[in-house]
């Protein structure tokens, strides 16, 4: 602040500005459950504005003040209906091509009409990913600001909303150390709001969040279900019903929480599988203390059970191998946007590969991907951002990250599909990032006992060996390897897999080497399909031969943007694809995987 009152404008003069959106935030602790809810999309054409200096933020555009104190018009930079109107949920980027590389503040704004339904009714604002400091602004009054590019948000408007309503939203898609991910990443940074946006309708005091799930305890015969109702002071009940198992159970809501364990017999419980996906309707139905029903959900759910035990993992108490791939959600002509046929193609394309299992790499991808994976029978490893060199020492990383991780857990701790959490990839054994990483860890298996903990964890290259003072933390461990690639020295994997004595299930969560498609060559020559064939080819030679790894998701199963990739075969894409960018075009090691997986699925 200046001494001289008079003459400071905030405006200009405040570099601090950022502060007072950091005061409200809309994170973790206010998200709801949207499963099966109605909704009413604010899709489409918003009005949006390149604001590099962020000045919407930095002047208050969004209280669009038209005139002084005394009256008279102001004269504003800003123009929201006379501004282009650009496409949500889209990113930026690809949308205008002078937007392929900006990574700076994009100020969207619509309008919507809002009619009361029903007396004491709320509302609520949901996005389901935008990038990545996201600010909302309601008729004028700051809303909140949430953190992290691909987790959900939502914030109550009940008491903003009005007939005509403006909306403005400032998303700032600059990279940071400071963040998670940090600042150097091997994918493309898009910005922009890039996942549906909606309204809810929602009662005055209605359910929050419900976790069912089958009690991981061997007898596959007890459905646990904890339900949260929005109000940490009501008392009443809640009703749980799964009518095709004739379960019907009332359980009592004390403090807003309800916790119920329901008996099933085997015989009577269809556990949810890759070979038999089966889901219940469940329906929760809360009724207040002298009330009737307050609030009623309904999910589609899944109930099976994932262990790890020794080098195995067992599926439903049967001993399952993971026949993975890593996929990112990069697109040719979307980016980070997607939908649910594209979605479906991507099970497709795997189920061709013959695999069973993906990993989402590296951040959680749009939600409706775990909702089609429990109906289609994929099994899911579900990751967070914290890649390579996060700065491991600064609380505010870390409070980003378990921020991201419990969002993440919030949105698919009902979705069969996903067996594990995964805290991070490619870390640095150092004590702040063990200390950081294993508490994340830890955090995940505190909001969730029914899915296993993993990592992509490090091989010390001087004893040639896996060795991570992180896997003490974890149920699986994750190992990614380029012999035969970055390391061109192949026979060291054989002498690594040999050496180490995990003590645990190992995937080895990624291996492979760039191919442009079409090109040709010798096995020797780098880049060619030829190369990367006979890569693979070598990989599951060797990784066939242990005991230990109880699956494989090599790197990666589509072409992908990265800024880093500038040689002539890349042209900013990393071309470890076994299917081109194009998603069509399939490289010749696709079909050495799928041969293997074949093989090993018993096909
Ligand atoms: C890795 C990273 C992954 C990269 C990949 C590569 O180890 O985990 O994000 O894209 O290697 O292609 O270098």
């Amino acid at each position: 602040m200046s001494d001289n009152k008079g003459n400071y404008q905030a405006d200009i003069h405040n570099t601090g500005y950022e502060q007072e959106y950091h005061e409200k935030l809309l994170d973790s602790a206010g998200l709801i459950n949207t499963a099966g809810r109605e909704t009413e999309s604010l899709n489409g054409k918003w009005n949006f504005g390149v604001d590099l200096y962020d000045t919407c933020r930095r002047a208050h555009w969004y209280k669009d003040v038209q005139c002084n104190a005394a009256g008279n018009p102001m004269p504003l930079d800003y123009d929201w209906e006379a501004w282009d109107r650009i496409t949500v949920p889209a990113v930026w980027n690809l949308e205008r091509p002078e937007l392929h590389y900006f990574e700076g503040s994009g100020v969207y704004t619509r309008t919507f009409r809002y009619v009361k339904q029903a007396a004491g009714e709320r509302l609520f604002l949901r996005f389901e990913g935008a990038s990545y400091e996201t600010s909302v602004f309601l008729n004028g009054e700051f809303v909140g600001t949430h953190d992290g590019s691909s987790t959900p948000f939502n914030a109550d408007i009940s008491d903003l909303v009005k007939t005509e309503n403006r909306i403005v939203v400032v998303a700032d898609a600059r990279r940071s150390p400071l963040r998670i991910p940090m600042e150097n990443t091997d994918w493309f940074n898009y910005g922009g709001i890039y996942r549906d946006v909606y309204l809810i309708r929602l009662p005055k005091v209605f359910i929050k969040d419900w976790f069912v799930r089958l009690v991981p305890d061997g007898t596959f015969s007890k459905i646990r279900t904890d339900v949260l109702i929005d109000s940490n002071t009501v008392a009443g009940k809640v009703l749980i019903e799964i009518p095709e198992l004739g379960i019907k159970q009332e359980a009592a809501v004390q403090n807003g929480k309800a916790s119920i364990d329901i008996s099933v017999t085997p015989n009577q419980l269809k556990l949810w599988s890759p070979d038999d996906p089966k889901l219940y309707d469940v329906s929760i139905s809360f009724t207040l203390n002298g009330a009737g029903t307050a609030d009623t959900v309904h999910d589609r759910i899944g109930f099976r059970e994932i262990k790890a035990s020794g080098h195995e993992l067992f599926l439903n108490g049967k001993k399952i191998i993971l026949r993975g791939i890593c996929v990112h959600e990069d697109h040719y002509e979307l980016g980070k946007t997607t939908n649910s046929d594209i979605i479906r193609a991507t099970i497709r394309d795997l189920k061709e590969m013959n695999g069973n299992f993906f990993r989402l790499a590296h951040y959680p991808h749009d939600s409706r991907f775990a909702k089609i994976a429990d109906e289609e029978g994929v099994l899911l490893w579900e990751e967070v951002p914290v890649y390579w060199a996060v700065a491991f020492d600064n609380p505010g990383a870390y409070k980003d990250a378990e921020n991201q991780l419990s969002e993440l857990i919030l949105r698919d701790h009902n979705r069969a599909s996903v067996i594990i959490w995964s805290v991070g990839n490619e870390n640095a054994d150092t004590d702040a990032r063990n200390n950081f990483m294993s508490n994340l860890a830890n955090k995940a298996h505190a909001l969730d006992d029914s899915r296993l903990v993993s990592a992509a964890c490090l091989i010390n290259h001087i004893k040639l060996k896996i060795e991570d003072r992180l896997t003490d933390s974890l149920d699986v461990i994750g190992i990614n390897e380029y012999y035969g690639w970055y390391d061109p020295d192949f026979d060291k994997l054989p002498k690594i897999l040999v050496n180490s004595d995990p003590g645990k299930p190992v995937i080895i969560t990624e291996f492979g080497g760039d191919a442009r498609k079409g090109q040709r060559g010798s096995v020797d020559d780098l880049w060619t399909e030829d190369k990367q064939k006979r890569l693979f080819e070598q990989q599951i030679e060797t990784i066939r031969k242990c005991p230990y790894i109880a699956g494989t998701t090599p790197w990666i199963f589509y072409d992908f943007r990265s800024p880093r990739r500038l040689n002539r075969y890349q042209e900013e894409f990393n071309r470890k694809g076994f299917i081109d960018a194009d998603r069509k075009t399939k490289k010749s090691a696709f079909y050495v995987m799928q041969e293997y997986y074949k093989n090993i699925s018993g096909k």
